[in-house]
């Protein structure tokens, strides 16, 4: 059995997402941030940057156990452990590759500094503006990509599709005004949200 050592933030949430929707059993052991459960010496072991989520796999390759830290290590491990959500032809998968890189390493980050901007003692408004403008810049180009396709990377659903929802839901709730008037990003929201494996991988109190 997979355990996955998460809070429900971006990064947790698309963790446990991605785990729903490949379909595998696994027990969440949910880290309490505020109680720093992340830094404690048994959690360095897992993940010495000490940050969640993490998983360890009891049937990794091989039949070994393997620590994976990382949400998006996590997503490629799950998803190539089941063979699914990776685009296997090699021209989607070029697509992929660059769409996927924008969710993790440009949204999900920019979004990422506006939330640490914003729980600093003396935020410095002019930085949290500017990264602001671009993470707005970004959703809208990712509503110009969804006006022609129904998923992130064409017809077929992949971890991008996660990756990119659990950065969006965040925005949807701490700053709705970034994602405003944005309707084919909103359709795509919509659509994923009725996915049963989304909602099961969203909900942590279990
Ligand atoms: N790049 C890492 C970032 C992990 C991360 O920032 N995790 C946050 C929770 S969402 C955390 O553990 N923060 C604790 C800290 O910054 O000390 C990932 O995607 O997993």
């Amino acid at each position: 059995m997979i355990r996955l050592y998460a809070a429900p933030t971006t990064n947790g949430i698309r963790a446990k997402i991605t785990l729903e929707e490949c379909n595998l059993d696994y027990k969440l052991i949910n880290i309490d941030m505020k109680a720093r459960e992340h830094k404690t010496k048994e959690f360095f072991t897992m993940n010495p940057m000490g940050m969640t989520p993490v998983i360890i796999d009891d049937k990794g390759p091989e039949g070994k156990e393997i620590t994976v830290p990382q949400s998006i290590a996590i997503m490629f491990y799950l998803a190539e452990k089941v063979g699914k959500f990776i685009p296997k032809n090699p021209t989607k998968r070029a697509v992929f590759w660059n769409l996927m890189m924008n969710a993790a390493t440009d949204v999900g980050p920019t979004y990422g500094a506006i939330s640490f901007i914003g729980r600093m003692e003396h935020p410095h408004n002019p930085t949290r503006d500017k990264f602001l403008d671009r993470l707005m810049e970004n959703y809208i180009v990712w509503d110009k990509i969804l006006q022609d396709q129904t998923y992130c990377v064409g017809d077929e659903i992949t971890i991008c599709d996660f990756a990119l929802f659990g950065i969006h839901a965040r925005t949807k709730v701490l700053l709705p005004n970034v994602i405003k008037g944005l309707e084919n990003l909103e359709r795509w929201a919509n659509l994923i949200k009725q996915r049963p494996g989304i909602k099961r991988g969203q909900n942590f109190d279990e």
